[in-house]
């Protein structure tokens, strides 16, 4: 956690990692597809995850689990929208999880506050000019193509080394394509056109990150890394997406410790809980250096 770092335009300062529960308007999003399909329901979620403690909600309409193919602007509008809306009426602190340049640009209209483009701007050339006007926060993944194809890609010899230049690169590039540099959020992309030994090593290396100077958001939750890791012993099945959230939670605590900015996550409660344990820590370490709540 670093102050000044990561101080986003019209996001708080929680004085802790923050968290952001997320809700997939899909019908085949890897573990909650076709539950939030009802945009009352998906508000209700939404609202739900902030009871629980989160402190941003990320509406999403379109999968992007590996092999998933695109659905149309269109649905994805029809989808995200009325969700966005619902939840900004509320009072939550909204971030609308698109791809397409137009679907962002709607989603701001509606009241969302923060951009979170899983292809950091690579698969809509329109996507950073309508960001930067837009002025809000730009989440700048590492993203090395359309899930469809993410698992071929997965070449590297340096992990670590490799997808920190690649997000700076973009980063420079969203940066002259006129987004302002305070604005950018980045982000490993685990489990994009990454092994699991990939997603490990990311993970052990969060603090590579801080050359970058920008605020760090982690996305394990459900992840298959997840579900490899905690496969049955008899078996070898990977743990089933929605009983790895305990691990999602000890993955949050860790992630916050090595300063990430916010944590994705599918459950809020155990990562809520985890992320001010964290806080209270470093708090009784080093007191005076940051509030906790
Ligand atoms: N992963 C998913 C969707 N959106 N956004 C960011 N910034 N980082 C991620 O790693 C990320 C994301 C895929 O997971 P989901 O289908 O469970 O939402």
């Amino acid at each position: 956690m670093n102050a000044d770092r990561d101080r986003l335009p019209g996001v708080p300062a929680w004085g802790r990692c923050g968290v952001m529960g997320i809700v997939n308007v899909t019908p085949d999003s890897f573990s909650d597809g076709g539950l939030w399909l009802d945009p009352d329901r998906a508000v209700a979620h939404g609202l739900s995850l902030v009871g629980q403690g989160a402190d941003i909600v990320d509406v999403g309409g379109e999968s992007t689990r590996p092999g998933a193919a695109r659905i149309t602007a269109e649905e994805e509008s029809r989808r995200v929208l009325p969700v966005v809306r619902g939840l900004v009426q509320e009072g939550v602190l909204v971030s609308v999880d698109t791809m397409r340049a137009d679907v962002a640009e709607a989603a701001v209209d509606a009241g969302a506050r923060i951009v979170n483009d899983v292809s950091g701007g690579r698969a809509d050339p329109a996507m950073v000019k309508v960001a930067a006007r837009a002025g809000v926060p730009f989440v700048v993944m590492h993203w090395r193509g359309q899930s469809a194809g993410m698992d071929r890609l997965t070449a590297y010899d340096d992990v670590l080394g490799e997808v920190v230049d690649e997000v700076e690169r973009q980063m420079e590039t969203t940066v002259a394509g006129g987004m302002d540099p305070a604005q950018v959020i980045v982000d490993p992309g685990l489990g994009f056109a990454k092994s699991r030994a990939d997603d490990w090593t990311l993970l052990a290396g969060l603090g590579a990150w801080r050359r970058l100077g920008r605020p760090v958001l982690v996305a394990a939750s459900r992840k298959r890394f997840l579900g490899t890791l905690l496969a049955a012993p008899s078996t070898g099945a990977p743990r089933p997406a929605r009983a790895r959230d305990a691990a999602t939670a000890a993955v949050s605590a860790l992630a916050a410790a090595e300063g990430a900015w916010a944590v994705r996550v599918h459950t809020v409660g155990a990562t809520a809980d985890a992320v001010r344990v964290e806080a209270a820590l470093r708090q009784a370490r080093a007191p005076g250096c940051g509030s906790v709540r």
